[in-house]
Order: C-alpha cells, then sequence, then structure tokens
C-alpha cells in the first residue's frame, strides 16, 4: 500500500530540486545545484535508499514515483543548460564585441578618406564626364596583342623597348603581361562597339621601373579615345586645352609639342602651364613655366586596321597621362614615392 507520508515526501523533495535548478543564473550555479538535486547525496537518492524498508509491492509503486520525478527533474536540468549556456554566449559576444565608431568619436581613431591618388581619378572622370566622355575600364592581366600588337607594334618591333614589360608565367612565353598602359582598354572598347566613341579610360599599369622621384613601377594612368566622322588635329588639340582649364582652373593653359608614339601620327607630347608658379617659372617647372603631362595623336591607320575599323570613313585622337604624375604635379610633390608610404601625416593633408 502506498505510504502518503513518503508520496508527499518525494512530491515536496521534487518541488524543492525543481526551485533549486530554476534559481541556477549561470552553468557554473546549475552544475552545483544539479550535484545537490540529483547527485549521490540528494535527497532523492536518500529516499531511493529508503526503499529497502518498504514491502516488495510498495516499493515497487515508490520506486517508480521517483524514478519519474528523477526524470523531470533530469529533463528540467537540461532545458535550463541549454538556456544558460545561450545567455552565457550571447554575455561574452556582447563584452568582445568592438565598438569602433565609439573609438572615433573619442578620437581613438580617425575616420578615413580616399588616397590623394584616388580622388585625382575621381575629379579627372567628373571632368571629362562634364565633357561628355563616357568612363571604360578593363582587365590588369592583359595579352601581348591587346597591350602591343593591336597598338601598331608588331613581335620585335624597337617601340616595344620603350616600356618595360612585366610577363607573366601564363601560357607561352610572353604572352600574357601586366598592362604597360591602358591603350588595351581602348583596343577592347573600339571591338565592342561601332564609332562614334568619345571615351576614358583610367585605371592600373605596372611597368619594371626602379621607382624614383617622378616614376612609380605600379602607377595609374588615364587615356582618352575619340573616334568619329571628320576629326582633326584641331578637335583633339581643343580638347586638351578645354580639359585642361576645366581641370586646372583659369588661367592654366596647354600646349603641344612634335613626338612619337608608335600608335599614333602624327603624335604629340602636351605640356599645362606650371600650376605651382601660374607659368612665371620656379623650380617644379626648371623656371619654363611649363610641364610635360602626358603624350597624344591621331589614332594610326594600323590601329584601326587590327580592330576593323575603316580608317577612310572614321578618323580619331587619343591621349594619354599619369595620375599619380598629376597628383604630383598639382600638390606640388618632391618625390611620388611619398605616395605609397602610407604615412598618415603626408595623406591626412589631402
Ligand atoms: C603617355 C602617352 C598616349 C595614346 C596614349 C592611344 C590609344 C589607342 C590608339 C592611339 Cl587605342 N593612342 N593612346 C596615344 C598617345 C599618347 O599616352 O605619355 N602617357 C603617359
Amino acid at each position: 500500500m502506498t505510504d502518503p507520508a513518503l508520496a508527499d515526501t518525494i512530491a515536496t523533495v521534487e518541488s524543492e530540486g525543481r526551485a533549486a535548478l530554476e534559481a541556477a543564473a549561470d552553468p557554473d550555479q546549475l552544475r552545483s545545484a544539479e550535484a545537490a538535486v540529483l547527485g549521490k547525496r540528494s535527497p532523492l537518492a536518500r529516499l531511493h535508499r529508503r526503499l529497502g524498508e518498504l514491502d516488495p509491492a510498495e516499493r515497487r509503486h515508490m520506486g517508480a514515483a521517483i524514478n519519474s520525478s528523477r526524470e523531470r527533474l533530469v529533463a528540467l536540468a537540461g532545458e535550463r543548460r541549454q538556456t544558460l549556456e545561450e545567455a552565457a554566449r550571447r554575455a561574452r559576444a556582447e563584452a568582445e564585441r568592438l565598438d569602433l565608431t565609439e573609438a572615433a568619436l573619442q578620437g581613438v581613431a580617425h575616420r578615413g578618406h580616399l588616397h590623394l591618388v584616388t580622388q585625382v581619378r575621381d575629379e579627372l572622370e567628373d571632368t571629362f564626364v562634364a565633357m561628355g566622355f563616357s568612363v571604360a575600364e578593363g582587365p590588369e592581366a592583359e595579352t601581348d596583342w591587346y597591350n602591343f600588337e593591336a597598338l601598331n607594334m608588331p613581335p620585335h618591333h624597337p617601340a616595344r623597348g620603350m616600356w618595360d614589360t612585366l610577363y607573366l608565367r601564363l601560357g607561352d612565353p610572353e604572352t600574357v603581361l601586366l598592362r604597360t598602359h591602358t591603350s588595351p582598354v581602348q583596343i577592347r572598347l573600339m571591338q565592342a562597339q561601332p564609332p562614334p566613341i568619345y571615351a576614358v579610360m583610367p585605371g592600373r599599369c605596372y611597368r619594371r621601373d626602379t621607382p624614383d622621384a617622378r616614376h612609380l613601377a605600379v602607377f595609374h594612368q588615364i587615356e582618352g579615345l575619340v573616334v568619329d566622322r571628320d576629326i582633326t588635329f584641331g578637335d583633339l588639340a581643343g580638347t586638351i586645352e578645354a580639359f585642361t582649364t576645366a581641370f586646372f582652373g583659369p588661367g592654366i593653359h596647354s600646349r603641344l609639342r612634335p613626338s612619337f608614339f608608335p600608335f599614333t601620327e602624327p603624335s604629340a607630347e602636351f605640356e599645362v602651364t606650371c600650376p605651382i608658379c601660374s607659368g612665371g617659372g620656379c623650380r617644379t617647372c626648371s623656371g619654363s613655366g611649363w610641364i610635360e603631362l602626358g603624350g597624344c595623336g591621331m589614332v594610326d591607320p594600323n590601329v584601326f586596321h587590327a580592330v576593323g575599323i575603316d580608317p577612310e570613313a572614321y578618323r580619331g585622337f587619343a591621349f594619354g597621362f599619369g595620375i599619380d604624375r598629376l597628383a604630383q604635379v598639382r600638390t606640388g610633390l618632391a618625390d611620388m614615392r611619398t605616395l605609397l608610404d602610407n604615412d598618415m601625416r603626408f595623406l591626412g593633408q589631402f
């Protein structure tokens, strides 16, 4: 027969055990509570040991009651463990979170900005877009055909010596390279769409140069290409002049002097009024009042042949100059390598 007092005791032990498990506030406390409620010295274990004092029928009945109490307490402990571990994990994540905005507000970290070269590139793009040009980009790893051959420089052409090329170990030897100028993008554009074309191509270029005050081995170029009917050298000169004044401001002008490039004929170098002394003559322009910025010319008919444009129907001009060089000229920077030093005292000035 059931001992009502013993049944009551089991119920009390279970509800006390339940309360102890629920009171545990973290996984450590839960472990102690589990030992106290379910361990060998727990009230439940003591009750179990007392079963031997009962007659067999009652022993079975009370044994089953104790076991189901125990099972409910074990299940509760499992649920508690999950809840507490999840809460502990959350608290840890919250404590370890790095709030960088707070550091910035306290002046610990500075809010960054675009690199000087990127700012100049963006400004150049804006200036040309305002003049009706679109902006195109292309790959930095190019084939020999796009970088040289299509630009009127067949294999072994002496003009290839003007560029100290970095070849990649890809495919046959000397077939894939890091582009030495952005001109391959112009070739790709002419293949992709028929004239009229009014576009500029900014981007990173690579040459096997030893860096010095005026040269970087990894540098940025922007080139322009116009292909349309009846384009003349006068359009080229006028475009360079319009760009120079739009970009540098009134009082800064351009001039052309004869030069040579394999992909243009005739070719010219273009110079701008020295922005440091406004043409008066200074150290930057060696007293001449002029700074050489880049090259330009009328697109060579052989380049049109390479991309399937009829040179009898269309004419074009192209120009190109270094973005890093322009940043140097405009800011009066003595050494271009400073652009790569990542010195915040320098970069923070722009
Ligand atoms: C320089 C000279 C130049 C070009 C780039 C060009 C591109 C095509 C056809 C014809 Cl697809 N020309 N580009 C033309 C003349 C000069 O750049 O000194 N750059 C730093």
